[in-house]
């Protein structure tokens, strides 16, 4: 395709064969679940990684959802989340006592590609392209009249205020014409629904900051919930280094409908919005395509993501990986 490091979702070896591969290697480690197809026919795809995934039905352990590229030009989460998911497999067939341990109590979900279409689309057509490939006016093509912004199209406050997402087809906030009339919305609406996980770690880029409900309105407490400072840290001692932690909408800016809002008001998931860094300054959303600078952001985040990993077990009580005291 032209690219080092980056994969399309279609190509041979890209990242859907990935996931099958994986699958196919590790039955008793893994389970492969098609959770939806996107407008254009494309599996969304989660991955179970627990100890006989296959024979213990979904949610009956403590769960995290590590979810990317909801948007589909941030191809950085992406590859920071695909990595992870190996991490853990690896130290499992390593043998990694603290990771096998986990494994057996713990069940990790990844959805790597939550927008498969506008993703492939970014190989094909235009590489700052964003939302899915819903054909807004229905004229059988897609331009900048089309697609739904897949973070302003959840079942929680949606459509709350034209601030926080817009009723504008052309808008890349779109919020789409209804609550989760998106395909791309109701599979992870419903895997979060089905498994209710303590966590989640929806990957976006760029900004460096780690984003906590609630997002639709400034000055609106978070879940009172002590977890999200102790997971993601304080200014002074950040869980990803370098990186922000906050509320978002005091942060960064209101959203509605936005994916974290509805983990967290749904089912009580401690869920955050992880904003990667853009690898180079003044890449933005085109982070490099070097090998480097793509291990390196990975590595920053690995502390973050085995924090909630170590957490799940017993969220009230979480192992502070960056020593963060409750
Ligand atoms: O706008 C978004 O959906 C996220 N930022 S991005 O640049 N990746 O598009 C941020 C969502 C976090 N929530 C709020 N800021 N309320
Ligand atoms: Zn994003």
């Amino acid at each position: 395709n032209g690219y080092d490091v980056w994969r399309s979702w279609d190509e041979r070896g890209g990242i859907r064969d990935e996931l099958y591969r994986i699958a196919q290697r590790n039955p008793h480690l893994t389970k492969l679940k098609v959770i939806g197809h996107s407008h254009q026919g494309r599996e969304i795809i989660a991955l179970k990684v627990t100890q006989g995934a296959r024979g213990v039905p979904d949610g009956t352990r403590p769960a995290v959802l590590y979810s990317s590229t909801q948007h589909a030009r941030e191809w950085i989460s992406t590859e920071v989340n695909r990595r992870t998911l190996h991490w853990f497999i690896d130290q499992w067939r390593a043998n990694n006592r603290d990771v096998r341990t986990m494994l057996r109590q713990t069940e990790l979900w990844f959805v790597l590609v939550a927008n498969p279409d506008g993703y492939q689309y970014t190989f094909d057509n235009e590489r700052l392209w964003r939302k899915n490939l819903r054909d807004n006016d229905g004229d059988g093509q897609i331009t900048n009249a089309d697609g739904v912004d897949p973070n302003r199209n959840f079942d929680e406050h949606f459509k709350y205020d034209e601030e926080g997402s817009s009723s504008q087809i052309s808008s890349a906030v779109y919020r789409g014409p209804a609550p989760a009339s998106e395909p791309e919305t109701q599979a992870m609406q419903g895997l979060l629904d089905r498994i209710q996980p303590e966590f989640q770690s929806n990957w976006h880029s760029y900004g460096e900051w780690i984003l906590y409900p609630q997002g639709w309105q400034i000055g609106t407490p978070d879940a009172d919930n002590p977890l999200y400072v102790a997971l993601a840290g304080t200014d002074e001692k950040p869980a990803i280094e370098g990186f922000d932690p906050g509320i978002s909408s005091d942060e960064l800016y209101v959203t509605n409908g936005e994916t974290t809002d509805y983990a967290d008001s749904a089912n009580g998931t401690i869920a955050f919005t992880p904003e990667l860094g853009e690898g180079t300054p003044g890449s933005g959303f085109v982070f490099p395509d070097d090998e480097e600078l793509i291990q390196a952001e990975f590595e920053k985040t690995l502390p973050f993501s085995l924090g909630l990993a170590r957490s799940a077990t017993d969220p009230d009580d979480p192992e502070s990986p960056v020593g963060v005291s409750v």
